[in-house]
């Protein structure tokens, strides 16, 4: 049996569904003795450093976990839970960690988007046994701003590159901790899992040693959720948004049943987003939520869940904040939330005042549960304009002229799914957002969804040069070369494909075929 500690911040649950789909049993501590008789403890941190020192330090499970730790006993620590074993962290300065290492945590110091987030490599530095039956050059997930610097050079078990080589897992007996997710790393992530679970076996040294890292692009597939006329939840598929057909919810299929079968093709995310959420509060369309608890239980890549994220006030006059829908998210086994038509409202008014009020959903979501996990879903319209000062916004220059021949244009802003055109333009929503703590940008566009013509790249190196979080391109994807030129052309960290997948025109293998050899993809 394992242990697990959940704290209260995050989605535990992935890690609970992927040592159950193990076929192991899981026990979720309820009292600081549980830690002291765990078998082998999980402890996976989910959030910022200060806020679980605190919850720990208020629970009292500090003292406990120092003895566990201390007596050698198996312990798997992830993310923050890696972070937890040291004595200090960037993140909170005045907040002391375990102790159980020498060192601190640090916030990356890179030239590139921080929060590295997405699928990168392992160098081994030390043989384990939790590297049994893997071959040293798979890629597991990672998402994080902050990285562990031990003191002591006999504790690191692994290096993965990001501007610079950096701790991603430590070993001290049995005593391991991952800066990645190896709940969310797919096949390779739940092969470590496992070989934490059967620990004891030989210690096994994989058979790349030293090597640089890189990165992957990630693909990722969207599902756009909402209930049809006849009351079933469905995946459709908009042409610029419009997703009836001949006044019918185009029904491309289940979600339940896509998700799982785009992430057996190789995908390495998957983002749903209840594209009616605007109109209907997300707490009470409760199929959405089942699907993410269906979902992952079988599906162990990152998945993010967008559509109605705001604070909310029912007819009986119950108000219900943003960060209430997002935990209930996380709850059902959400990763990361998207936030689209309240960002504008919330970009709108801190670019109006200047402040910050703190409260934002923006603000609120990524404090208590990390910058990481809060996505802003941009909905854009091309509005063409003949001269750059004719309008107060983002201009840029485009090589494809407008219906009279016009040679600039700015991206508007909508909400409630493009349906409302706001005065405000993409570039100054992305750059609100990353100011106001959101760790990345979907970046959509009206104007080439489902058109099957490619990125709109204009659009993306305006944002992506614009902002220093990572920016997920989408909209448009016809071909597998659709992708490439994206890569070839834009510093977008992923590239989101919606329509080409649902229809079967181009599965996610032969995009990744394609790429192989020609971006650093995820095989
Ligand atoms: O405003 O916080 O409630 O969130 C609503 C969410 O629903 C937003 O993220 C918004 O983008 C999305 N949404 C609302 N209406 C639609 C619609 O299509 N009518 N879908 C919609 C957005 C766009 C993409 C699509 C890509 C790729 N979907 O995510 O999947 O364009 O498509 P393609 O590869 O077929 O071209 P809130």
């Amino acid at each position: 049996m394992i242990t697990l500690l959940d704290y209260g911040a995050g989605n535990v649950r992935s890690v609970i569904n992927a040592i159950e789909s193990l076929g192991e049993t899981v026990k979720v501590v309820a009292t600081a003795d549980d830690i002291l008789t765990a078998e082998k403890l999980v402890f996976p941190g989910v959030g910022a450093f200060g806020n679980m020192m605190e919850i720990l330090n208020q629970k009292a499970y500090t003292a406990p976990l120092k003895t566990y730790l201390a007596a050698g006993r198996p312990f798997l620590g992830i993310c923050l839970g890696l972070h937890a074993l040291f004595e200090n962290s960037e993140e909170a300065f005045a907040v002391e960690g375990l102790g159980f290492l020498k060192g601190t945590v640090k916030r990356f110091d890179v030239d590139r988007a921080i929060p590295h987030i997405g699928w990168n490599g392992l160098a081994a530095r030390q043989p384990s046994p939790l590297f049994s039956n893997l071959a040293g050059d798979e890629k597991f997930y990672f998402v994080h701003a902050y990285h562990v610097a031990p003191e002591d050079p006999e504790v690191v078990l692994t290096t993965t590159d990001y501007g610079y080589s950096f701790v991603s897992a430590i070993q001290k007996g049995p005593v391991v901790a991952t800066q990645f997710h190896p709940e969310k790393s797919g096949a390779s992530g739940l092969k470590l899992l496992e070989n934490f679970i059967a620990a004891g076996k030989g210690a096994r040294q994989p058979d790349i040693r030293l090597k640089n890292t890189r990165l992957a692009k990630r693909i990722i597939a969207c599902l756009d959720v909402r209930t049809n006329d006849q009351g079933d939840l469905v995946v459709t598929k908009g042409d610029q948004y419009d997703v009836r057909e001949a006044g019918e919810v185009r029904n491309l299929g289940k979600p339940v049943e896509l998700a799982p079968h785009y992430y057996q093709e190789g995908a390495d995310e998957i983002t749903f987003l209840n594209i009616t959420g605007f109109r209907d509060f997300p707490l009470e369309d409760m199929p959405m939520l089942e699907v993410l608890r269906q979902t992952s239980r079988n599906v162990f890549v990152p998945l993010t869940i967008g559509g109605g994220i705001r604070n909310y006030t029912d007819i009986n006059g119950r108000t219900y904040l943003a960060l209430e829908v997002a935990a209930e998210y996380f709850r059902s086994g959400a990763d990361k939330i998207s936030i689209g038509s309240d960002a504008v409202a919330i970009a709108e008014n801190y670019r109006q005042t200047g402040r910050k009020t703190g409260d934002s959903a923006i603000e609120e979501i990524a404090r208590v549960y990390g910058s990481q996990a809060v996505v802003i879903s941009i909905d854009p319209r091309r509005v063409y304009v003949r001269d750059p000062d004719e309008v107060p916004h983002h201009v840029i220059e485009t090589a494809f002229p407008g219906p009279q021949g016009q040679t600039y244009c700015w991206y508007q802003c909508t909400v409630k799914g493009g349906r409302e055109g706001r005065e405000l333009d993409a570039v100054s929503l992305a750059r609100a957002c990353e100011e106001l703590g959101a760790g990345e940008i979907l970046l959509n566009c009206i104007d080439r969804d489902g058109t099957n013509t490619g990125f709109d790249l204009e659009l993306i190196n305006a944002v992506k040069t614009a902002v220093g979080i990572p920016v997920i391109a989408s909209s448009g994807a016809g071909r597998a070369e659709h992708f490439l030129e994206v890569f070839q052309h834009t510093d977008a960290e992923s590239a989101l494909a919606a329509g080409i997948f649902h229809r079967r025109e181009v599965p996610i293998g032969a995009v990744k075929d394609f790429l192989q050899d020609k971006v650093d993809i995820r095989p």
